[in-house]
Order: structure tokens, then sequence, then C-alpha cells
């Protein structure tokens, strides 16, 4: 923070760094886990700071919550009814989830209670989220809570996870994929957070070739959305889906999950969730269609 402007500065994408200029500071607090802040921008409304890295800003959050929610959702054969989001503290996840009526639960293993009481406060139409009485929050480190779950427990997790610095690092190795791997039913998804093609294609090489190891019989696929305030101006997720359950004729087939086949979700006006902004299925097919160097990047891994 240097001249009222704020520079996001990390050896991840070390000799560069999206500045915006702040208007005022509202919130800077120091959690058991990391440091929070939250500040008034000039051009992108609230942002959200967790160790000075940014994690969401009003103008353009709904380009990632909607895509690693909504991807998964509408991939999957049948309508989700349980559901866990592992990290996601300021509720943005839960609140596009809250949009589809076959959703029973939705359990969310977030480690830092700083984050959802900040949301809160600061950006109520992310934590909407936590109004919705389906969402249960359980504070816990995210890997103890997936590998306490009962096997095959539920049909999607979504790990929305910070980068892999800080307290999100194991949310990026093996053990934590092989638990989640067991805590999702045959012919579910995870869908991880998995970081840009411009800076981070290594990274995402080493997870997806790990996730292929775990999710035998199933698929590994990335997705890609545009995002002003993540590094480059980009992020994406590794959507996994699970061998299914043999049952006869192509049970054992996995899923492309490139295919949209559930319904587009709509409003919610009850709990003042809006219409979608950024997903819909043609954006869907498109998301997995990767450019010439990210294809043979990603190419046998
Ligand atoms: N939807 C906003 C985007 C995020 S939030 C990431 C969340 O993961 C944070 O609330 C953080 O507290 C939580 N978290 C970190 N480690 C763990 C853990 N071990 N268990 C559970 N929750 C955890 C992601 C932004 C991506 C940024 C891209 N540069």
């Amino acid at each position: 923070i240097n001249d009222g402007w704020y520079t996001e500065l990390s050896p991840m994408w070390p000799g560069q760094g999206l500045s915006l200029k702040i208007k005022e500071i509202l919130y800077r607090g120091k959690s058991d886990f990391q440091d929070v802040c939250v500040f008034e921008s000039e051009s992108m409304g609230t942002v959200l700071l967790l160790d000075g890295v940014i994690q969401a800003t009003d103008r353009d959050e709904f380009s990632y919550q909607e895509m690693i929610a909504h991807i998964p959702m509408c991939a999957l054969e049948r309508p989700a009814k349980k559901v866990l989001v592992v990290g996601g503290g300021d509720g943005g996840v839960l609140r596009e989830l809250a949009r589809y009526p076959e959703v029973a639960e939705i359990h969310m293993a977030e480690i830092d209670k700083m984050v959802p009481e900040v949301s809160k406060k600061y950006f109520p139409e992310m934590a909407v989220g936590f109004t919705d009485p389906r969402v249960t929050l359980h504070i816990c480190d995210g890997i103890k809570y997936v590998e306490d779950s009962d096997e095959g427990a539920y049909d999607l997790i979504i790990v929305d996870s910070s980068d892999p610095v800080g307290p999100a690092e194991v949310l990026f190795e093996k053990p934590f994929f092989e638990a989640l791997h067991r805590a999702v039913a045959p012919g579910g998804i995870v869908c991880t957070q998995a970081e840009s093609l411009w800076l981070h294609l290594d990274i995402i090489k080493a997870l997806a070739s790990m996730c292929k190891e775990v999710f035998v019989g199933g698929s590994v696929s990335y997705a890609t959305t545009t995002i002003p305030t993540y590094p480059s101006g980009q992020i994406g997720m590794l959507v996994c889906a699970k061998a299914r359950a043999e049952q006869g004729e192509g049970g054992t087939a996995p899923l492309d999950p490139r295919i949209p086949r559930q319904a587009e979700p709509g409003p919610l006006p009850k709990l003042g969730v809006a219409e979608l902004q950024y997903y819909s299925h043609e954006v869907h097919a498109a998301a997995f269609v990767l450019p010439v160097f990210a294809k043979k990047g990603l190419q046998g891994c």
C-alpha cells in the first residue's frame, strides 16, 4: 500500500503486480491464519485481501464464483443433492449453489472464521449465501473435514481455495486429493481452483497429472475464465469426475464435463440473488477450449 495505491505482490507472480487506487481502507485485522484487509477501491468496488492477495472484488467476483459452481453443477448427470465447499469463506459460491432447488444440503469447511465475519459486514452480496437454510458452516481445516467425511458422502465438492502459499498449501497436495476422491460419490465431481495458464502452467500440469493418478477411470479437465483482478486476468479450475459405479452398458465411460446436462439456474429473488452475469451453457462448453500454448503445455498429463 503506497501513495494511495495498493499493489498485489507475491512470489507466485514475480516481477508483476496489479495496482488498484484506494478510496478508503475499511478493515484491517490479523486472524490466527492470515492478514485480512478490506478496502474500497476507485474502480472495482470493495476488495477483500488475504495476506495481501486479492480474493474477491465487488465488480468481477461473479466471474469466478459462477464458473467454479455452475460448471460442475451443470455437468453432473443427476442434480446434486449434497455439496461440500472447502474454503470459499466469503459466501459467493454458496450464493451460486443456492440457485438450485434440488440441493438439499450444503456444507462448508472454511479454516478462518474471520473471513465469513468480514464478508457478512462488507460484502453483503456474496455473504447472502450464508442465509440459505441449507448451509452449515464448519470452521476447520478443509483437509481434516474431508478426511473425516463418509465415503461417497457428496455429489459435488468445490475447493474454493486461496493460493498454495500459507494455509491453503495442503489443498494442492496428493493426500488431500485422495481424501476428496474418497468423499465424493461415484459419478460425482471435485472442482478445484487451479490457477493461471499464463503464470502457473507447471503447477497446473503437476496438479492435473496428480489428479489423473487419483481419479482412476474418471476424467480430469481444465476450464478457464477471465477475471481482471486475479493475477494476469485469468484463472481456471480442474474438473475431476470420479468413475461411475458399474451399471451395465456405458457405466464405466468417464463423464465428459464439457457437456452441460442440467438447466442453467435462475435468480432467487427470495434471497436477493440476481440473474447470472457470466455463466451460460455456451460459456460452459467454451471454457474447456484452451489456447494453443496451454493445450500443448498440458498435453499428456
Ligand atoms: N471466493 C473467494 C476466493 C477465494 S477464497 C479462499 C478461502 O480459502 C479463504 O477464505 C481462506 O481462508 C480459505 N482457506 C485457505 N486454506 C484453507 C484450508 N486449509 N481449509 C479451509 N479453507 C481454507 C480464493 C481466491 C483465489 C485467489 C487467486 N489468486
